[in-house]
């Protein structure tokens, strides 16, 4: 069948079937949405313009930005900020929350708060290895009040809506309003996104791991032991597993979330809170795979238990199919 939903058609949809809906989480997933066409003309057209490599900041993280983790930043605050129903936002590449001048100049408080990476992977770009976008829409715990830092201190369990969009062979679009994942195409010559994956849904098991294995001698035993476990050659426990890590984690995340199997970053002796932040990497991708039917977790605890004690945390992150996060879990500790 061909497609022919598009994601407006869809997000539109979706707010009907909510009577007490006002709309404005529509407007911002329809800004996102513009963002991420954005973003993706600039990364596929960004070798043209000469515009790789980095510009010169360091960023809270202590991370060389690359002028394209600006661009595409500056895109979706800019978006984000007219589409008038943000109270703050806070982005991988800023120091802080950034308000929204409304909020400020009419000191009215606004129904949700974003957080965004807006360029993750990047450090692939130049080489054709796609990159993407995370994002991740809470609402306000107090409408009333100007938004703070607070807003963002709050359980993955209250997330409202999440998604990515991968920038690669085609530009793809993920996300979820809490009723299920769906994903869509951009079709270039119609400048839409369609609908071409409803209700997607996570294998169970699968046979793919995912991690950066660079750091084996680097990580505690127990994450050593079940690496060392998907690669033995036992048929009745469907081992070996293929390893596949191409370094971005919306494309690795988003193979395995089609094809099923697991994708780590622990915490290891160099990290030892692991790489990726939680607020904007992890969060959203858990909520993701959960509503598809996966698990997400820190090696520990469910990812959407935890509450985030500053904007930029880092957490490890053991995120996939059901069967294999479980696997992982049942290995004893040290
Ligand atoms: P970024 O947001 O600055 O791009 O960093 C996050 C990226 C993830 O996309 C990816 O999973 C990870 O860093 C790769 O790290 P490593 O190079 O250590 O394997
Ligand atoms: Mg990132």
């Amino acid at each position: 069948m061909i497609p022919t939903q598009t994601l407006q058609r869809f997000i539109h949809s979706k707010q009907r079937q909510h009577s007490a809906s006002t709309g404005e989480l529509t407007d911002l997933l329809t800004a996102i949405s513009l963002g991420v066409k954005m973003i993706s003309r600039l990364v596929s057209t960004a070798g043209l313009k000469g515009l790789y490599g980095y510009s010169g900041v360091t960023n809270v993280q202590g991370e060389a930005q690359q002028i394209l983790d600006q661009e595409a930043d500056e895109i979706l605050v800019q978006l984000l900020g007219s589409s008038g129903h943000f109270g703050s936002l806070v982005s991988e590449e800023r120091d802080t929350v950034i308000s929204s001048d409304q909020e400020a100049q009419l000191g009215l408080g606004r129904k949700y708060v974003v957080a965004f990476d807006p360029l993750d992977g990047s450090s692939n770009l130049g080489s054709n290895i796609p990159v993407g976008t995370i994002f991740c829409i809470f609402e306000k715990p107090n409408h009333g009040r100007k938004a703070s830092n607070q807003d963002f201190l709050q359980s993955g369990k209250n997330i409202v809506a999440a998604g990515y969009a991968v920038y690669g062979a085609k530009t793809s679009f993920i996300y979820s309003s809490g009723d299920g994942v769906h994903g869509f195409i951009f079709d270039p010559s119609l400048g839409e996104f369609l609908l071409t994956e409803p209700e997607l849904r996570m294998p169970e098991r699968g046979s793919l791991y995912s991690v950066n294995e660079g750091n084996y001698h680097r990580w505690d035993k127990r994450m050593q032991r079940f690496v060392d476990t998907l690669k033995l050659t036992d048929k009745q426990a469907g081992t070996p597993y293929s390893s596949r890590y191409v370094g971005s984690l919306v494309a690795d995340f988003d193979r395995n979330l089609k094809k099923g199997g697991v994708f780590l970053y622990p915490a290891d002796n160099k990290n030892e809170q692991g790489k990726l932040r939680l607020l904007y990497e992890c969060m959203p991708l858990a909520f993701i795979a959960e509503q598809a039917g996966g698990r997400a977790i820190d090696g520990q605890r469910n990812i959407l238990d935890i509450v985030p004690q500053n904007i930029h945390e880092r957490s490890p992150l053991i995120i996939g199919s059901k069967y294999e996060v479980d696997w992982y879990q049942s290995f004893k500790a040290d």
